[in-house]
């Protein structure tokens, strides 16, 4: 208790000594100031484009068919991505949903005979032009009844398709989709009409989308990757 009390009292000196002294000690000195300490955040900006030219937030019609479709008929597209923002996207999230089908006879579905018959990345930056593996059957030996083609039906129950750059592949480098506009990225999607289509599919259609969500990271949802990360 002698002790604490002492103390007490040398630092109550020692402050009205300080006081005493501000202006008889004065010597050389100066003074700086850190001003304008604020925060402020990037952007993380993604745009589509059907023809790898024009980029906007949103497309329409990626994927169509053919005028007068039918059996046998092929379609494909590659839908391209940019990152216009500052945050680079290393994950990217593609997800086939709102699936509806009309027309035809005998409650069919024309969405059971388009078949999907490639998946695939596609980055092409600084140089490269990197083609992922055909995800197709893989995506449906998950998602599909495993009889070796993938639906457009079964693709669409697919919960999403996910890509993102496993460090260095092939000399390329994360990000997926980096900031700055690079145009990197596309996602190449061919089906085809099935051969075995009969007359009940006559005057028949169907529409999906392809919701896509570019990330500056992994969300923190459970999901069930259906592609492969690396290319092949
Ligand atoms: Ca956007
Ligand atoms: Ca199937």
């Amino acid at each position: 208790m002698a002790n604490k009390r002492v103390l007490v009292s040398i630092l109550a000196l020692g402050i009205a000594v300080t006081l005493a002294g501000a202006g008889t000690w004065a010597a050389f000195q100066d003074t700086e100031t850190s001003t304008g300490n604020t925060f402020s955040s990037g952007t993380l900006d993604m745009k589509l484009s059907n023809d790898g030219s024009t980029y906007t937030d949103g497309v329409t019609a990626t994927w169509t068919s053919p005028a007068n479709f039918k059996p046998g008929d092929t379609f494909g597209n590659e839908l391209r991505f940019t990152n216009v923002g500052s945050v680079n996207i290393n994950h990217l999230y593609m997800y086939p949903e709102d699936l509806t089908n009309s027309g035809g006879t005998g409650g069919i579905k024309l969405s059971d005979k388009i078949i999907i018959t490639k998946v695939t990345g596609h980055i092409t930056r600084d140089g490269s032009n990197l083609v992922w593996g055909n995800r197709a059957d893989f995506i449906g030996s998950v998602v599909g009844n495993r009889d070796g083609t993938l639906t457009l039906t079964e693709f669409c129950s697919a919960k999403f398709v996910a890509y993102c750059l496993s460090p260095i592949i092939f000399g390329i480098f994360p990000p997926i989709l980096k900031a700055g506009d690079h145009k990197d990225w596309g996602l190449i999607i061919e089906g085809k009409f099935a051969d075995d289509a009969d007359n009940h599919y006559q005057g028949s259609s169907c529409t999906f989308n392809m919701r896509c969500r570019g990330s500056q990271n992994s969300p923190t949802e459970g999901f069930e990757e259906i592609t492969g990360n690396g290319a092949d």
